[in-house]
């Protein structure tokens, strides 16, 4: 294990074009600021860094879907994100934006030294351009129809209905979606990154450095990017919107987001310092922070000096960019630190479904903030609980309420309720003696000992819903020592014994007031309160942190119960989300259907060519290796047809014999898997896509024409 100074924590920047969810919060920024409190609790040298990322095409395209322009569109969401950041009690040392001048001129100079190393291939390929609007289309400029699935609107960079990811030249009929016209293509140059060249680095750093030391999910995602074989990729993109190419000829384009972005963090370490020196703190939160001097340079200790541990918490779709694009930057350019660690949690669904804010199936911080006032650590803790950390986790706001009134509220507080009670009741609330410790107190001692050294090895090893839960141990551990000692009989028999027992108890109190910290700080300052302690001067290894005679504050409750009802509010608010998801899709279908009934118009003449006819069918069978065929032998009154029809999934077999159905009688005969099928069956078809039998309640004779 490699020996640091410093720990540099980093957390995704959140594209500042819309609100952030509490998936969002659970992948990334929740872990990143229990790992950064518990740092500076342990008096530990750490900075964690943040901002918004305000570049990329997602800016421009909300502000046209808002009619305003992208600097609103930042301004607007940069403001809430940072304020939804603080009341989550999210302690960033600074929370940047890479719409700020520091962070143009970091991005500019770090592309202009790769570009001095010759460290880019140029490139000059065709790209979609609108003749209408003058301007090359990024990927999600492009619509048209997804090639997977058929869905009439997909992106050029993916299908929002099947989820494929696409490029803009596999879309089947593109338009741009600025001019609703069909792009055409056009030479473009760019500097691409020739990412192959770093293979055997990368082989060296990550997979073998990194085997054992990163989280299997993350080393894996890595592995088969890396196995897979990596390629060019361009770091320019042809747009108005973004830090402009440091370079002559270079007009109309900027670097590529995910470029810019991941500097961001180095400019927010810039900015820090910065602030520091002048000490204007207009991104900077020097209350939240451990670093209390220093010079604007500093921040190249924080970024060039190998004792730096640098970690990045993110969400594992921005995986490859943390783990390889990025790094690859940092080793390419050459003076910098590459990550230690990179954390990145899974993804958090809600109620069984996959959270979306477009969709609106999902809890939106602010959101929150409106249902469940001064509840911030209820959410902290219900989302460390449940972190997706290894898997995929699910919120439910069942969960959510019995968590609270079952642990938050019958473990927690309770425990701290009665130690307060009781204090006030025997001693006016203030520390009793120590006179008579025994056996039970050496072994509650022993349990607070673990559960301590528990929460600081799960923490370091990135397990914060195990580090929660041995919190929660220590305030079992509390309870239990009430319940087995019983002070409130003892009162009457064993005054000196009872005086030891409620010093114990308050002693476990504070301990927990410093290990809640990291997890639900507010209540962590509550606690302190009513405890009249101050958690700056609390001593490791050492049980006795409050003195007797210490006066204690007053007993308020940590926790209140969540009512059914304020849980019915949101699960009717998700019930109303779920039936306008599925009426928009009705919509959209016969939408689709509309379309499809709007072919153009036929002569009688085309009409007339076909035989329709009806047929009985008199026996069907699965067709082998064909899960979607049938073989089927139909009456047609005159003769007896072999029919092959795709309706294998919609229809058991049994139920078809003896059903009529309408026959084209006299389409061309094909052979299908081997069997000549004269004929098609026609069914109807409804919106989900599932076909039924037209079938008539009086049989008709076998061989009637339809007419
Ligand atoms: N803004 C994507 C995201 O929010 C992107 C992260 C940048 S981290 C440098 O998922
Ligand atoms: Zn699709």
């Amino acid at each position: 294990m490699k020996k640091f100074n410093r720990t540099l924590v980093t957390a995704a920047l959140p594209y500042a074009n819309g609100p952030k969810h509490i998936g969002h919060l659970a992948g990334a920024y929740l872990p990143a600021d229990i790992y950064t409190r518990f740092l500076r609790n342990r008096g530990e040298e750490v900075l964690f860094v943040c901002g918004s990322d305000e570049h990329g095409t997602a800016i421009p395209i909300e502000a046209q879907k808002e009619n305003t322009n992208p600097q609103a569109i930042i301004d607007r969401y940069h403001a809430l994100l940072k304020s939804n950041f603080e009341k989550f009690g999210i302690a960033f040392d600074v929370y940047h934006r890479t719409s700020d001048k520091t962070h143009h001129e970091t991005a500019s100079e770090f592309f202009l030294k790769m570009h001095e190393k010759g460290l880019f291939t140029e490139d000059t390929t065709d790209q979609f351009f609108d003749e209408e609007k003058q301007t090359f289309l990024a990927d999600r400029y492009i619509k048209g129809t997804c090639p997977n699935c058929s869905f009439p609107n997909a992106f050029g960079d993916q299908c929002e209905k099947c989820g494929k990811s696409l490029s803009p030249n596999e879309l089947i009929n593109p338009v741009s979606t600025l001019s609703d016209k069909p792009p055409v293509l056009k030479s473009t140059k760019h500097w691409y990154l020739p990412l192959q060249n770093y293979e055997p680095w990368l082989k060296q750093w990550l997979l073998e450095e990194h085997k054992g030391d990163w989280k299997t999910n993350v080393y894996g995602q890595s592995k088969s990017w890396i196995d897979g074989g990596l390629s060019p990729r361009a770091m320019t993109r042809d747009l108005e919107w973004g830090v402009k190419v440091p370079l002559e000829n270079a007009e109309g384009k900027v670097l590529y987001v995910w470029f810019d972005a991941p500097i961001g963090y180095i400019s927010a370490t810039k900015k820090f310092f910065e602030e520091l020196e002048s000490q204007k703190f207009d991104f900077s939160y020097p209350e939240n922070s451990v670093i209390k001097s220093g010079a604007a340079d500093d921040w190249k200790k924080w970024w060039q000096d190998k004792s730096t541990r640098l970690l990045h918490f993110i969400g594992k779709d921005n995986i490859v960019f943390h783990c390889i694009i990025f790094p690859v930057m940092l080793h390419a350019e050459g003076e910098y630190i590459v990550p230690d660690n990179v954390p990145a949690n899974e993804f958090l669904n809600l109620e069984g479904d996959k959270m979306s804010t477009s969709r609106k199936w999902s809890v939106e911080m602010v959101d929150y903030f409106e249902s469940f006032p001064g509840k911030e650590d209820v959410l902290r803790y219900m989302l460390t609980s449940i972190a997706p950390e290894t898997k995929d986790a699910d919120f439910s706001w069942k969960d959510f309420q019995t968590r609270n009134n079952s642990e938050l509220v019958a473990i927690l507080g309770n425990f701290v309720n009665r130690v307060m009670v009781l204090s006030h009741k025997f001693y006016n609330g203030e520390v009793p003696e120590n006179i008579k410790p025994n056996q039970k107190e050496k072994d509650l001692i022993a349990e607070i000992e673990r559960c301590q050294i528990a929460i600081e090895a799960n923490i370091r090893d990135f397990k914060f819903r195990e580090a929660l839960f041995e919190l929660m141990n220590m305030a079992r551990a509390g309870n239990k020592y009430l319940a087995d000692n019983e002070p409130w009989k003892t009162v009457k028999t064993d005054a000196d014994h009872t005086a030891t027992i409620m010093f114990h108890a308050i002693q476990v109190c504070a301990h927990l007031s410093w290990w809640m910290n990291p997890f639900i700080p507010f209540s962590a300052s509550k606690l302190c309160e009513i405890l009249n302690f101050n958690k700056d001067n609390y001593t490791f290894g050492n049980f006795e942190q409050v003195p007797v005679k210490h006066q204690l504050g007053e007993a308020i409750h940590l926790f209140s119960n969540i009512e059914d009802d304020v849980i019915q509010v949101q699960l009717d608010k998700l019930m109303a989300t779920k039936n306008a998801i599925a009426s928009a899709e009705t919509l959209n279908k016969s939408e689709k259907k509309d379309a499809e009934a709007a072919k153009a118009s036929i002569q009688f003449d085309d009409f007339s060519k076909m035989d329709l006819r009806v047929g009985t069918i008199l026996s069907a069978e699965k067709v082998k290796k064909a899960d979607k065929l049938l073989m089927l032998q139909v009456d047609l009154g005159f003769e007896t047809r072999t029919i092959v029809s795709g309706i294998a999934l919609h229809f058991e077999t049994e139920i078809l014999i003896g059903k009529q159905v309408c026959v084209l009688a006299n389409l061309e005969a094909r052979t299908i898997k081997g069997i000549e099928s004269k004929g098609m069956i026609l069914m109807a078809e409804d919106a989900d896509g599932k076909l039924h039998l037209m079938s008539p309640e009086n049989l008709i004779s076998a061989g009637s024409k339809i007419a």
